[in-house]
C-alpha cells in the first residue's frame, strides 16, 4: 500500500523539520552555484543564511519558464556538466526546448518518487506495467519506467502509439497497469471496442494517468469503458519530471511528496500566498534536487491545497487536480473559459465522446466560440431530430455554465484528430 511509509507518513511536524534543513541546504546550494541565483537572491537581499523558518521561503524570489529560456541550455545547472548523467527537454509553442538535467541521484530521487506514485495507483511488484507514455526527451516513459523497475513490476517499455499493438500485447501479455495520458487510454479503448473484442480478455486493473488536464467525468468514463481504477499522476519536467504528486486510491486530491517538495499556491496575478482550500497558481520549490535545483518555480498550473488528513494514512499535503493553467486560459468576449468547463459539460450531457475541440476566432470585434465535439455511435445513428435536441442542450448547458453563446458543431465518430501523447484542445484564430 506504501512504497516509503516512513516518509509518506511522517507526522507533519516531523516533516517540516525535514522540509526546513533541506530548505537551508539548496538555498546555499544555489547561492554559491548558481549566478543565476545568486544574483537574484541579492537583489532581493537575501543570503543563505537568512532562512530560519519555512515561513522565509516567501522571501525568495520566484522562478519562470522564461528563467529557464534565457539560461538556455545548461546556465541553470548547479552541478558541474560532468556530474550531469541524463538531460530531458519539454517542447515548448514558442521556440527551444526548455532543458533539464540530472545527477546520478538526482535519478535515484526520482525513481523512488515514481516508485511511490506508482504504488498508490495500485502497481505491485506482480503487476505487469505497460507504458504508452513517450520514451524520448519527454520525461514520462523514461520516468514511469525506472519507478516501475524500482517495484519490481514487470515492465512493458513500449511507449507512445501503435495503437493495434498495444492492444494486442495488452491481451497477449496480460497487462494489469497501464500509464499513458487519459487522453490515449480513451483513444485505446474506443479501438478495442471497435475491435469487437471482449473486455474479459484483458487483465487490466489500474490506470495511473496525467501529463495532460483531465477531468473527473473523464476518470468516470476510463473507469466504465475500461473497467479498472483510474487515479491521477502529476509533475513536470522543470521540477523532476512525473511524480511530484499523486492520487491515492482514496481518488480525493494528489498527494504532493511533501520530503522533496514545497508546494505553495500564489495569487498569480499579484504573487502573494493563499490560504489552504484557495485556488490559484501551484508554486514549487525543490528541496533535494542537485542538478537543477528549482525556487519557488511557477507552474502556470492552477489548483489548491488540501491540508485535512487524508484517508490512507499519508501525512502529505494534497492538491487538488489541475483545474486550468494560467495560460490556458481564454479569454472570451471578456469571461474566463477553461477547457476543463467544456470538457465538463460535454460528458455531463451524455451522447457524445470525450473528443473535442475549441476553436476561437475573431468576427469583426467580436469573439467567437465554437465547440467541436464527436457524437457517438448510436446518436450519430439516430434521427436528425435526436441530433438537433442533443447540439441545443450542450449549448444550453455551456450557456448556462459558461455564461456565453457557443456555437456547438456535432461531428462525426472518429473524424477529431487523435494523440498519443498531450491533446491539443484549443485553437485559437484570434490575431489580438
Ligand atoms: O507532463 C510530466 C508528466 C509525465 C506528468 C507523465 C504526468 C505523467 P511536462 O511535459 O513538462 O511534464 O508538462 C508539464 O503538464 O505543468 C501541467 O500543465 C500538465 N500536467 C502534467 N500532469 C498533469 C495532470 C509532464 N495530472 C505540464 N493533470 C504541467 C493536469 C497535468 N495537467
Amino acid at each position: 500500500m506504501y512504497w516509503n511509509q516512513h516518509y509518506e507518513c511522517m507526522p507533519h511536524q516531523q516533516l517540516e523539520a525535514v522540509q526546513l534543513e533541506r530548505l537551508k541546504n539548496i538555498v546555499e546550494r544555489v547561492y554559491y552555484n548558481v549566478p543565476f541565483y545568486r544574483h537574484k537572491l541579492q537583489e532581493v537581499g537575501v543570503e543563505p543564511g537568512d532562512i530560519q523558518s519555512l515561513e522565509d521561503l516567501k522571501k525568495l524570489p520566484f522562478t519562470t519558464k522564461q528563467d529557464l529560456r534565457d539560461n538556455y541550455p545548461f546556465n541553470m545547472f548547479a552541478t558541474s556538466m560532468s556530474d550531469i548523467v541524463r538531460v530531458h527537454a519539454s517542447s515548448g509553442t514558442t521556440g527551444k526546448p526548455t532543458v533539464v538535467g540530472y545527477t546520478r541521484a538526482d535519478l535515484n530521487t526520482w525513481a523512488e518518487l515514481m516508485a511511490r506514485a506508482l504504488t498508490c495507483g495500485g502497481t505491485t511488484k506482480s503487476s505487469v506495467i505497460q507504458i504508452a507514455y513517450g520514451y524520448g526527451l519527454f520525461t514520462g516513459g523514461l520516468g514511469a519506467h525506472y519507478g516501475a523497475e524500482r517495484i519490481g513490476a514487470m515492465v512493458i517499455p513500449i511507449s507512445g502509439g501503435n495503437t493495434q499493438r498495444q492492444l494486442m500485447i495488452m491481451k497477449d501479455f496480460g497487462t494489469t497497469v497501464l500509464t499513458c495520458t487519459p487522453s490515449y487510454a480513451i483513444h485505446l479503448a474506443e479501438v478495442w471496442e471497435s475491435m469487437g473484442e471482449d473486455r474479459s480478455q484483458l487483465k487490466l486493473q489500474y490506470g495511473i494517468f496525467g501529463a495532460e488536464p483531465w477531468s473527473e467525468r473523464m476518470r468516470q468514463e476510463l473507469e466504465k469503458r475500461l473497467q479498472i481504477s483510474a487515479i491521477d499522476i502529476y509533475g513536470l519536467s522543470e521540477v523532476i519530471g512525473p511524480g511530484v504528486a499523486c492520487e491515492c486510491q482514496e481518488k480525493k486530491g494528489l498527494h504532493i511528496f511533501e520530503d522533496h517538495f514545497i508546494p505553495e499556491i500564489i495569487d498569480p496575478v499579484t504573487g502573494e500566498n493563499l490560504p489552504y482550500g484557495e485556488k490559484g497558481e501551484l508554486v514549487i520549490t525543490t528541496l533535494t534536487k542537485e542538478a537543477l535545483p528549482m525556487l519557488r518555480y511557477r507552474t502556470r498550473d492552477i489548483s489548491m491545497l488540501i491540508k485535512e488528513p487524508c484517508a490512507c494514512g499519508r501525512t502529505h499535503i494534497r492538491m487538488h487536480r489541475v483545474m486550468g493553467r494560467t495560460d490556458d486560459m481564454l479569454i472570451i468576449r471578456g469571461v474566463n473559459v477553461f477547457p476543463s468547463q467544456v470538457e465538463t459539460v460535454l460528458l455531463e450531457v451524455g451522447g457524445t465522446e470525450p473528443h473535442y475541440l475549441l476553436i476561437v476566432d475573431r468576427k469583426g470585434s467580436l469573439d467567437e466560440l465554437e465547440v467541436q465535439v464527436e457524437v457517438s455511435a448510436e446518436m450519430f445513428s439516430d434521427k436528425v431530430k435526436g441530433l438537433e435536441d442533443l447540439g441545443h442542450k450542450i449549448r444550453h448547458r455551456l450557456e448556462s455554465v459558461l455564461g456565453l453563446t457557443a456555437k456547438v458543431k456535432l461531428v462525426e465518430p472518429h473524424t477529431l484528430p487523435r494523440s498519443e501523447g498531450k491533446t491539443q484542445r484549443v485553437i485559437d484564430r484570434r490575431k489580438i
